[in-house]
């Protein structure tokens, strides 16, 4: 058995019930068997073997009060993954589903996320089951301070970052820094994401969506020579990612006919009217079927899936891990979809990524597309360390360079390896080289 081989076989031993952990670890290790065979040293060194395993994990209870005065119970986590390029940073995430296999599966991939934005952030991730939707900004709040009270002891500006992801906005955010700032008396940027008024970093609401749209408006450009300009775009979910690389696809001539949520989707053939989403969504935190209100010829169809069955150009899930198989794969190819790119955290499964790249559309994997969130967290960082802050342009204009870099490295690096317009191996071999080689200089 190879060695790789080893490995992953050794992962599902370990934690047999983490489905999404392992489906994360085999997509990477599926690209990195020419590394392997040009780096012994690594081999020797146990790199594959010590990269699958977090080097920390924090389990913890978080009891709350409701509105009603009962006591309420949920389950806090904190994975940290990898250190050895910069502190731990990466998202947290509340919501039913969340269970240690997700956040492992988010920690793993977001070592190489955060290697490939070239700023020195380690790998990590938390969250919750917690389910926010339904609660009053009370509840929120109770149960962001007990979540705080735990977390606060294992993080900090050098050790640990955390900042947003599903079902975690600025008013968590802003509850948790809240918090922290009690218990430890500091002002320091332990958390991104934060609003502007308290060391905030303007973009950062827009920057992962933004980022995806720039990463794709590139890829297509170098590798079809085709753009957003005049194609028709679907976008799935309608949170953070979504509403911003929507917004984005829209400025650079797409135009976006079709969005969703976790119940259905809505298609509007004169284009989806974003101001009216940010109101349903971002305000009213209502279903997305409201948009019938505002714009009844739109069609409303019940089933999150189904939005992959409307005719698009362009593709871009932004909602969820797995929301796109291999049917759906099949569907968007048949129906003349050049290019997918991610712009949530593995929405793709295994079999409908292979089918894309079979079938030479313009693929690109979350871990390279989606890292303009992160990389913009690491600008925040940056201007909380010097207490100053940039405009809007600056921020941007550094967004934008940074993702047309991760495309040029994600795409020459593919072709070093052998594995030519294959962003998934390009992605997973640079953004694990840079990692490997500082887990190797600094020993076990
Ligand atoms: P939000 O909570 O803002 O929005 C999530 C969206 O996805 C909502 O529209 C939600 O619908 C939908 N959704 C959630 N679960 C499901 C499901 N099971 N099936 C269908 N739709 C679902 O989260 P974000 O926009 O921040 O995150 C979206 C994705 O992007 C995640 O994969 C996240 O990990 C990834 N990501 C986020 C970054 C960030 O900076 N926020 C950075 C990089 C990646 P509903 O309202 O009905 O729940
Ligand atoms: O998946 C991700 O990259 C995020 N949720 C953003 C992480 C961050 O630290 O900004």
């Amino acid at each position: 058995m190879s060695i790789l081989a080893q490995v992953i076989s050794d992962v599902k031993k370990r934690d047999p019930h983490e489905p999404e952990f392992h489906q994360a670890v085999e997509e990477v290790f599926e690209s990195l068997e020419p590394v392997a065979k040009l780096h012994p040293e690594w081999v020797d060194a146990g790199i594959f073997n010590r990269i699958v395993e977090p080097e920390r994990q924090i389990i913890f209870r978080v009891p709350w009060v409701d509105d009603k005065g009962k006591v309420q119970v949920n389950r806090g986590m904190r994975v940290q993954f990898n250190s050895a390029i910069g502190p731990y940073k990466g998202g947290l995430r509340f919501h039913p589903s969340v269970y240690p296999g997700i956040i492992k599966f988010l920690g793993f991939e977001q070592i190489f996320k955060n290697s490939l934005t070239g700023l020195p952030m380690g790998g990590g991730k938390g969250g919750s089951d917690f389910d926010p939707k339904g609660k009053s900004d009370g509840e929120v709040m109770r149960f962001c301070q007990s979540f705080m009270l735990e977390l606060a002891r294992h993080i900090g500006a050098d050790t640990d970052v955390p900042a947003g992801d599903i079902g975690v906005g600025k008013r968590e955010i802003g509850y948790l820094f809240g918090m922290y700032k009690k218990i430890k008396n500091e002002f320091t940027g332990v958390l991104t994401g934060k609003g502007l008024p308290y060391g905030g970093s303007l973009v950062r609401t827009q920057a992962t969506g933004y980022g995806l749209c720039y990463f794709m408006e590139e890829a297509m450009n170098t590798l079809k020579n085709k753009s957003f300009k005049d194609s028709t775009v679907v976008v799935s979910g309608s949170g953070n990612v979504a509403i911003y690389a929507a917004e984005k696809a829209s400025q650079l001539g797409g135009k976006v006919v079709a969005m969703s949520d976790s119940k259905g989707c809505i298609y509007d053939s004169e284009g989806i009217d974003l101001e009216t989403i940010k109101i349903i969504k971002e305000v009213e935190k209502k279903r997305i079927q409201e948009y019938l209100k505002y714009r009844p010829k739109a069609v409303y169809t019940e089933g999150s899936s189904e939005i992959w069955n409307i005719k698009c150009d362009i593709a871009l899930p932004c909602a969820t891990q797995n929301e796109l198989d291999e049917n759906a794969a099949k569907t968007l190819v048949k129906n003349g979809c050049f290019a997918v790119g991610e712009g949530a955290n593995m929405p793709c499964n295994p079999k409908a990524v292979h089918l894309f790249l079979k079938k030479g559309l313009v693929f690109a994997p979350g871990k390279a597309s989606n890292a303009g969130g992160v990389a913009t967290s690491g600008l925040e960082m940056s201007q909380n360390s010097m207490r100053y802050s940039w405009t809007f342009e600056e921020v941007d204009s550094k967004l934008k360079e940074i993702m047309k870099e991760i495309f040029r490295n994600t795409n020459e690096t593919a072709k070093k390896y052998g594995f030519e317009n294959n962003l998934v191996a390009g992605a997973n071999i640079a953004g694990f080289v840079k990692v490997a080689s500082a887990m190797y200089s600094q020993g076990l």
